[in-house]
C-alpha cells in the first residue's frame, strides 16, 4: 500500500488547481496571504529546554484564573466555573470527554475548558462600528487568532455584492434573503449545510430537518475531518460507529493503550481518569511520535481528589504521578505496522502455548475473518514492520508483553490514528487488537474512540450525516410528514469540490469554521470565493467569514453557556459525550448582546422564510420549544424514548449493542480485517509531517500564542524536527525554513516557519494546524474521504522570517 492513499472514495472531482498555479500563488507575496493564515508575530522565544515536565499543577490553576478574570471578570468567572458540567448547568463546550456519573466535583472542568468558557463569555464585542471601520480586505490580513480576540459578534451583518465592508441587516431581512436564495435554487443539492460539534442535539436535529425538507442530504460536518475513519471502520467491524467503553470501565481495566492522542491538551479531564487507573495499578502505554507532557506525568490540582486537602499544597509542589509505563515513539503513520508487529508476536506466542495470550473462545464464538487475518500477519515481514513503524523490534516485543498480560485492556485513540491515507485500516487494526484478546463487551475493556467537539457524536446521532441510514430517514419521514431525499449528500471534501467547481450555490454553516479547518487553504479560499451566497451562524469572527463570494451573511448567536429563553421558559438542551451519554445543558449566563438568537431559533426562522409560515407538513413554530423538538426526536432516534423525562432526571446512556457483544455487521459477528503495511518510501531529505494543536487553541480558535507543554512561546509558525534529521538536512535549531509539500506530482509551499529541534520520532515532523493546512492537498484523503491532515510528505529549505504582522498592530488596519 502506498501512503499516497486511496484517492477520494466517491466521485472525486480532480482538483482544477495545478501545481504551477499553486506555486505562483504562494510565491507572490500578498496574494498568498489571501488564503494563508498570516503570521501573527515573530516568535519571542522557542526553547525546548523550557518544555514542561508534568501536566496541570500550579501553572494550570494560574492560567485558568488568568484567562477567566481577563475575559469575564470575577463574578462571571466564578458563576460559570461552578455551573460547568453540572446537571443543572451547562455542558462544557470544549472536548467530549465524559463527566463522572456520580462523583462530579465542585470544579468539574480543566484549564482548557476554562479557556473555552472565557473565550465564549468574553466581555469584548464586535459591534457594527467595528465592521464600518475595518474593510474585509483589511480583516483578511489578520489571523484567526486576531479575529477571535476581537470578541463576540453582536448584530446580524451582511456583505452585499460588490461591497468592501459588512453592514448591519435586520433579522427579518436576513431571514427573508436566505429563504429567497434557498427557494430560488434550481436543485436543492446546490445548497450545502455545514455543522460542527458545538451544536447541541436539538439544533442539530432541526438543521438536518431543514436540509431534508428542502430535499438534500448535503450535511457535511467537522466529523468528516475528525473521526470519519473511526466511524467507517467501526460500523464495518463491530456494527456501530462508536467506541464501547464507559468511564466506569477505567475503574476495572489493567492495561490502557493511548494512540495518537494528546489528552493533556485536548482532553485534560482524561488525565484524572488515567491517574486513578494508574494508582489502582493499571499499565499505561503511549504510542506517539512526540513525548507529550500530559502523557508522561501529571499533577492533579483538584483539592477534592486528596483524602486530606492539606496534602494539596505539597502535591502541587511535588512531581506528580508518572502516567506512561511504556512510551513507544512510533514514526508518523507508523501505527498500522506497529500494531501488526504486536499481533504477529501475540499469535506466534499463543501458537506455542495455546490460550495463553489470545482469547480463542471469544474468537470462535463472536468473530469472523480469522483465517485471512492470520494469513496477513504471517505475510508481513519484520523488515517492513520495523521500517514502516520506525520502532525497534525489542520495543515491539515489550509492547506485546504488556498487551499479552492484559486481561482487561482499553485502547484509546484520536486523530494521530485517523487523519492518514490509511486511517480506516489503522482503526481496523485497533479493532483487531481488541478482538484478539476478547477485549470488547468485557468490563474494563474495549475500543475507546476519543471524540473531539463536545457534541460531535450527538450531531451524527441526530442525523447530521451525508449518508444517513434508511431506517433513520424512514422514521424521520413518518414523524415529520416529509419525504427525505435518498441520494447521498456531500461530505466536507466533496463540499469543497462542489464549491470550487461552481455546482454549490449556497453555503450555510451553523457553528464551525470550515474555511480554516479544511485542507488546501488556497483551493479552499478559491472555493469559498466562487460561492455566490454564504451564511455563517457564529459566536466569534473567523477567516471563513471573509471569503464568501458575492453576498455573505453573518448571524450572531448565543453560546452554550448563555441563557436561552423562549415562551418565558429557560430552554434545556442536550449533548452526547464520547461514551454515548446524553447530558442536559442549560445556559446560565446573561447573553453577550440583546440581539442574539439561539442556533435553534435561527434554524426555525430560516425554515419559515423558506417553506412559508403556515403551509407545509412541518409545524416549525412549535419547534421553537425544545421540549417539542425532543418529543419528535424521541420518536425518530432509537434510544431516546422518554427523552424529556429522562433528561430532566439527569443524564442517560444510549444503547450500544457491541458493548453487549451483539455485532450488527454483515456477518453478524465482529470482523477481523486483514490490513496491509503502509510503505513510506521517503526520498532523501523528505520527512512525513503531522499537524497538531497547541495548548492554546481550540481547533481554528487560537486563544494565545504559547504552547506551554512543548516549550514554544509567542508564535505558531514552527515545525518540530528530530535533531538528527535537522543535522542531516544541514539545518540549525531555530532556523527559519520554507516547507514544501509533495503530493501526486504537485507541490505546495508555506513560507517562514521556525525549525525546532525536538524529541520527535526520526523522519517525522509536526507543525500547527491551521497554519500548515496550506500544505495539505484536498485530494489526499482516506477510504472514508477524510483528509489526511496528519500525513504530509515535506521537504525543508532554509529561509528568512516571515513579514511580522503584529497581532494587535492597529496601524495595519488604519
Ligand atoms: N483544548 C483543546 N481541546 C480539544 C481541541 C482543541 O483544539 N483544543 N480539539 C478537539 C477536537 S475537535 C478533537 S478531534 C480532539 C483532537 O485531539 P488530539 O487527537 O489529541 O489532537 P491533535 O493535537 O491533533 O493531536 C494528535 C496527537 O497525535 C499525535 N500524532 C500525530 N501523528 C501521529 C501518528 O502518525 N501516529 C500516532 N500514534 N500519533 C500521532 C500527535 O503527536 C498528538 O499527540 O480534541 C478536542 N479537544
Ligand atoms: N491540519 C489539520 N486540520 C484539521 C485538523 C487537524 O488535526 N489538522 N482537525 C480537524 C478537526 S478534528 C476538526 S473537528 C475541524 C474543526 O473544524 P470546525 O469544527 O469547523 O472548527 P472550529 O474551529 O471548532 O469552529 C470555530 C467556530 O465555531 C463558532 N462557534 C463556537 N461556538 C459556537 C456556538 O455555540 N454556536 C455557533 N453557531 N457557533 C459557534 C465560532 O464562530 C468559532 O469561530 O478541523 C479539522 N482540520
Ligand atoms: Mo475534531
Amino acid at each position: 500500500m502506498s501512503i499516497e492513499g486511496h484517492g477520494a472514495r466517491r466521485d472525486a472531482r480532480a482538483s482544477t488547481t495545478t501545481s504551477s498555479e499553486l506555486a505562483t500563488r504562494s510565491d507572490s507575496g500578498r496574494e498568498s496571504l489571501l488564503g494563508e493564515t498570516p503570521a501573527e508575530t515573530q516568535l519571542a522565544k522557542v526553547s525546548v529546554d523550557g518544555r514542561c515536565k508534568e501536566a496541570a499543577g500550579i501553572p494550570a490553576i494560574v492560567q485558568t484564573m488568568k484567562c477567566g478574570l481577563r475575559e469575564m471578570g470575577v463574578a462571571r468567572s466564578t458563576r460559570s466555573f461552578l455551573k460547568v458540567n453540572k446537571i443543572d448547568g451547562f455542558d462544557c463546550q470544549s472536548c467530549a470527554w465524559p463527566s463522572p456519573d456520580n462523583k462530579r466535583k465542585v470544579f468539574e472542568f480543566c484549564e482548557n475548558g476554562a479557556k473555552a468558557i472565557a473565550d465564549e463569555l468574553t466581555r469584548r464585542k464586535v459591534e457594527p462600528a467595528f465592521f464600518a471601520k475595518h474593510s474585509i480586505a483589511d480583516l483578511i490580513e489578520q489571523s484567526d487568532y486576531w479575529l477571535n480576540a476581537q470578541g463576540r459578534i453582536t448584530n446580524p451583518m451582511i456583505k452585499r455584492e460588490g461591497a468592501t465592508h459588512f453592514e448591519p441587516i435586520s433579522w427579518p431581512d436576513a431571514f427573508a434573503r436566505i429563504g429567497a436564495k434557498l427557494r430560488a435554487l434550481s436543485n436543492p443539492d446546490e445548497a450545502i449545510f455545514y455543522t460542527s460539534g458545538k451544536t447541541v442535539n436539538e439544533a442539530a436535529f432541526l438543521f438536518q430537518l431543514l436540509a431534508r425538507q428542502l430535499g438534500t442530504n448535503n450535511l457535511p460536518d467537522c466529523s468528516n475531518m475528525c473521526h470519519e475513519a473511526s466511524g467507517t471502520a467501526l460500523w464495518d467491524t463491530i456494527g456501530i460507529g462508536k467506541g464501547t467503553v464507559t468511564l466506569e470501565d477505567f475503574d476495572h481495566c489493567d492495561t490502557i493503550l493511548i494512540i495518537g492522542n494528546n489528552p493533556g491538551t485536548n482532553h485534560p479531564r482524561m488525565l484524572t481518569t488515567l491517574e486513578e487507573a494508574k494508582h489502582r495499578g493499571a499499565t499505561i502505554v503511549s504510542i506517539n511520535p512526540m513525548p507529550e507532557t500530559g502523557l508522561m506525568r501529571v499533577i492533579n490540582p483538584n483539592p477534592q481528589d486528596y483524602s486530606n486537602p492539606l496534602k494539596l499544597p505539597l502535591a502541587l509542589l511535588g512531581t506528580g504521578t508518572a502516567l506512561t509505563d511504556l512510551f513507544v515513539p512510533v514514526r508518523v503513520n507508523g501505527d498500522a505496522a506497529l500494531l501488526q508487529g504486536v499481533m504477529k508476536l501475540l499469535v506466534e506466542r499463543d501458537g506455542k502455548a495455546p490460550g495463553s495470550v489470545i482469547d480463542r473462545a471469544f474468537i470462535a464464538e463472536h468473530t469472523s475473518g480469522w483465517d485471512d487475518f492470520v494469513a496477513g500477519l504471517e505475510r508481513s515481514t519484520w523488515e517492513e514492520i520495523v521500517e514502516s513503524s520506525g520502532v525497534e523490534r525489542a520495543t515491539i516485543e515489550q509492547l506485546a508483553d504488556i498487551v499479552g498480560r492484559g486481561k482487561r485492556m482499553i485502547v484509546l485513540w484520536c486523530l494521530g490514528l485517523t487523519q492518514h491515507p490509511n486511517g480506516v485500516e489503522n482503526v481496523k487494526q485497533v479493532v483487531n487488537l481488541c478482538l484478539l484478546g476478547g477485549h470488547i463487551g468485557r468490563q474494563g475493556a474495549g475500543p475507546c474512540c476519543v471524540r473531539g467537539h463536545s457534541n460531535v457524536q450527538g450531531d451524527r446521532t441526530m442525523g447530521i450525516w451525508e449518508r444517513p441510514k434508511e431506517t433513520f430517514l424512514a422514521a424521520l419521514d413518518a414523524e415529520m410528514g416529509i419525504r427525505s431525499p435518498r441520494k447521498p449528500g456531500c461530505d466536507t471534501v466533496e463540499a469543497l469540490h462542489a464549491l470550487h467547481d461552481g455546482s454549490a450555490k449556497v453555503f450555510f454553516a451553523i457553528s464551525g469554521n470550515l474555511f480554516s479547518a479544511a485542507p488546501d487553504t488556497h483551493f479552499t479560499a478559491e472555493a469559498f470565493r466562487r460561492c455566490p451566497f454564504v451564511v455563517h451562524v457564529s459566536t466569534k469572527l473567523h477567516r471563513g467569514h471573509l471569503f464568501g463570494g458575492q453576498e455573505s451573511i453573518l448571524l450572531p448567536c448565543l453560546g452554550r453557556a448563555e441563557r436561552e429563553v423562549f415562551g418565558g421558559k429557560v430552554q434545556l438542551s442536550s449533548a452526547e459525550d464520547s461514551m454515548g451519554i446524553v447530558n442536559p445543558t442549560r445556559g446560565t449566563e446573561e447573553p453577550a448582546a440583546p440581539d442574539l438568537l439561539s442556533d435553534t431559533e435561527i434554524i426555525v426562522r430560516v425554515a419559515q422564510a423558506t417553506f412559508g409560515k403556515k403551509a407545509g407538513p412541518v409545524d416549525w413554530e412549535s419547534l421553537l420549544d425544545h421540549d417539542r423538538v425532543r418529543e419528535r426526536i424521541s420518536r425518530v432516534v432509537p434510544g431516546f424514548e422518554r427523552f424529556n423525562e429522562r433528561l430532566r432526571e439527569g443524564f442517560f446512556y444510549l444503547p450500544n449493542a457491541a458493548r453487549e457483544r451483539t455485532f450488527r455487521t454483515s456477518t453478524g459477528k465482529a470482523k477481523f480485517s486483514s490490513c496491509g503495511i503502509p510503505k513510506h518510501d521517503l526520498a532523501s531529505g523528505e520527512l512525513l509531517m503531522t499537524t497538531v494543536r497547541s495548548h492554546d487553541q481550540f481547533n481554528t480558535v487560537v486563544y494565545g500564542l504559547d504552547d506551554r507543554y512543548r516549550g514554544v512561546w509567542g508564535g505558531r509558525r514552527v515545525i518540530f524536527v528530530n535533531p538528527d534529521d535537522l543535522n542531516e538536512l544541514g539545518l540549525a535549531d531555530g532556523q527559519w525554513v520554507d516547507i514544501t509539500s509533495h503530493f501526486d506530482g504537485e507541490t505546495r509551499t508555506a513560507h517562514g516557519f521556525r525549525a525546532i529541534a525536538y524529541p520527535i520520532a526520526r523522519k517525522s515532523a509536526a507543525s500547527y494546524y491551521p497554519e500548515a493546512n496550506v500544505l495539505v492537498s484536498v485530494r489526499a484523503v482516506n477510504e472514508s474521504n477524510q483528509p489526511a491532515h496528519k500525513c504530509v510528505r515535506v521537504t525543508l529549505r532554509a529561509s528568512v522570517a516571515p513579514p511580522a504582522l503584529a497581532a494587535n498592530e492597529p496601524r495595519r488596519l488604519a
